[in-house]
């Protein structure tokens, strides 16, 4: 990882680290009030502790899902702890032995019940064990990162610590509020090699997000290889803004994202951006440009100047075959088809190659996501828009979603990772304005855009683009905390929204960041706490 001239030396006096919750929970009662996501409901009790140790066993439902989640728990604990942790199997009348964490899959265990949206969970800490229940390996997958924040922040240390690794007592009941919880990775205008795509979903799966939407097309760069269209990747893919080399994700890379998303409960979203946003494809093939001639590559930052060729078959012929490939690598639902910024192309013309491109998602049966721009076009069953406006209302998508359309939402001056924090932020742009933390986390989904009920948001994502982007370090920075508000946002019920509360169960969690290695913004909203 290489290392940026980030904005890291504090611009406040630290202040002491705040004690969150009841007077009476102590530094390590207290963690149990500083989750993120806020949970449905969480009850200390106090003074109990369980306290995990060498002997400490991980035992899981008799069911392979259950399982891999109980070595992944063990994989994210070994390192700190240097414990062994194994990990077993409990056959269905086996009472878990003493000193055991059980993850269980109880379908009908209240108040842990099958939930919608999937990963509900149940976590309880006495001292002689933790058990959590789900109705899915999902929820069980969500309790065991609720319960990675009840250990100290030590455990993210990636050498052993010293402990002790003591978990709170107490009951935690959760449940996400939406179904779609994402970030995007812009890594088109900047490639980002296999490693740092990796590590991005390990920061999303911290936080419960649960898709990850890859902007793989645009006009800087082309980052999927297509077997039918090989020079979309050789040629289309040699460039990055500001004329770095470029590259591209091979299939079998491409599948080794999606596993490893898929095991850590995330899905892949990707995006091919159509019809704009496609000069590195015109580069790579002349024939689908209007005007037949292949244009130099792009490495400026400028948006809206480039199109696909309406007219032509051809066009349709490589729009088929890239998606039919993407989808037959992507076993998650949903094909993002991009529809922004076509300012070559008038409405009429737009609409004509939408439809039929929203036509030929449906039938390689995957569900059409695009930006909101897209609204217009006609309704397709199941279709999501992604909303980056920057105003609380638009007609075109209030009026998509009376036809039942969803909606994510990723208001521009509220979820946009590559804004700028303040003025004094090096990097990203600031045409939707700054974001510090209050802004990204003080808004409500459920009720932002007008003519978007809640029960028509989808979820919501934060995008990253990544213009002025270009390492893990540059990554994490613009990200944290933000993307932490957004979690929140996307996980927990409205009725826990607090501003005053989340700036400190945030300060809290910087110890841990700190653990893992990963930059942040120290935003001067937020009272973090001395560093050690
Ligand atoms: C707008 S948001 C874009 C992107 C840029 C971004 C920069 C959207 C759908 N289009 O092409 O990268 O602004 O903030």
């Amino acid at each position: 990882m290489s290392s940026a001239p980030l904005e890291q030396s504090r611009t406040h006096p630290p202040v002491p680290r705040p004690r969150t919750g009841s007077p009476a929970l102590d530094g390590v009662g207290s963690r149990l009030t500083e989750v993120i996501p806020a949970p449905v409901s969480v009850r200390p009790t106090p003074g109990v502790r369980y306290l995990l140790t060498a002997g400490t066993t991980i035992r899981t439902s008799d069911d392979p899902a259950a399982l891999a989640v109980g070595e992944h728990l063990a994989d994210l604990l070994r390192p700190a702890t240097g414990h062994p942790l194994p990990v077993a199997t409990l056959a269905a009348d086996d009472t878990p032995p003493a000193d055991t964490v059980t993850l269980l899959l109880e379908p009908a265990t209240e108040p842990a019940p099958a939930t919608e949206p999937d990963g509900g969970y149940r976590l309880d800490v006495t001292a002689e064990q933790v058990v959590i229940r789900a109705a899915t390996a999902t929820g069980l997958f969500y309790g065991v990162q609720t319960l990675r924040q009840l250990l100290p922040a030590e455990i993210e240390s990636t050498t052993v610590a010293p402990g002790p690794w003591e978990v709170p007592g107490g009951q935690i009941v959760d449940a996400p509020r939406f179904a779609y919880r994402g970030a995007m990775l812009d890594v088109s205008r900047h490639f980002f090699e296999m490693p740092d795509v990796l590590r991005f979903v390990d920061q999303l799966a911290r936080y419960k997000l649960n898709h990850l939407h890859l902007h793989l097309t645009d006009d800087q760069g082309w980052r999927i290889a297509i077997a039918s269209w090989p020079r979309l990747a050789e040629i289309g893919g040699a460039t990055e803004v500001d004329g770095g080399t470029g590259g591209y994700y091979t299939q079998a890379d491409y599948r080794t994202i999606v596993e490893y998303a898929a095991a850590r409960r995330i899905t892949v979203v990707p995006e091919i951006d159509l019809p704009g946003h496609t000069n590195a494809a015109l580069s790579a093939y002349g024939e689908l440009a209007p005007d037949g001639v292949a244009p130099a590559p792009y490495t400026g930052t400028e948006v809206g100047f480039s199109s696909v060729a309406v007219a032509s078959e051809r066009t349709y012929d490589f729009v088929d075959d890239v998606l039919g490939e993407l989808a037959a690598l992507t076993p998650g639902p949903y094909l993002h088809i991009g529809g922004d910024e076509a300012f070559k192309l008038d409405a009429t013309d737009y609409g004509t190659v939408m439809n039929r491109v929203q036509r030929i998602v449906a039938a390689k049966s995957k569900t059409v996501v695009g930006w909101h721009q897209l609204a217009p076009a006609e309704h397709v069953p199941g279709r999501v828009l992604q909303y980056w406006g920057t105003t609380t209302s638009d007609e075109n998508v209030a009026s998509a979603v009376r036809q039942g359309a969803r909606v994510i939402m990723s208001p521009g001056n509220r979820t946009y990772l590559d804004m700028k924090y303040t003025d004094a932020t090096t990097l990203g742009q600031d045409w939707a304005g700054l974001i510090d933390v209050r802004t990204a986390y003080d808004w409500d989904p459920g009720t932002y855009l007008d003519g978007v009920p809640a029960e028509s948001v989808l979820g919501v994502e934060a995008p990253l683009w990544t213009e002025t982007i270009r390492t893990v370090a540059e990554i994490e920075f613009m990200t944290y905390p933000r993307l932490v508000a957004v979690a929140e946002l996307a996980w927990s019920p409205a009725t826990t929204h607090d501003w005053d509360n989340f700036r400190l169960r945030l300060a809290a969690h910087s110890p841990r960041w700190t653990h893992a290695n990963i930059h942040f913004h120290p935003s001067p909203e937020i009272p973090w706490p001395p560093t050690q």
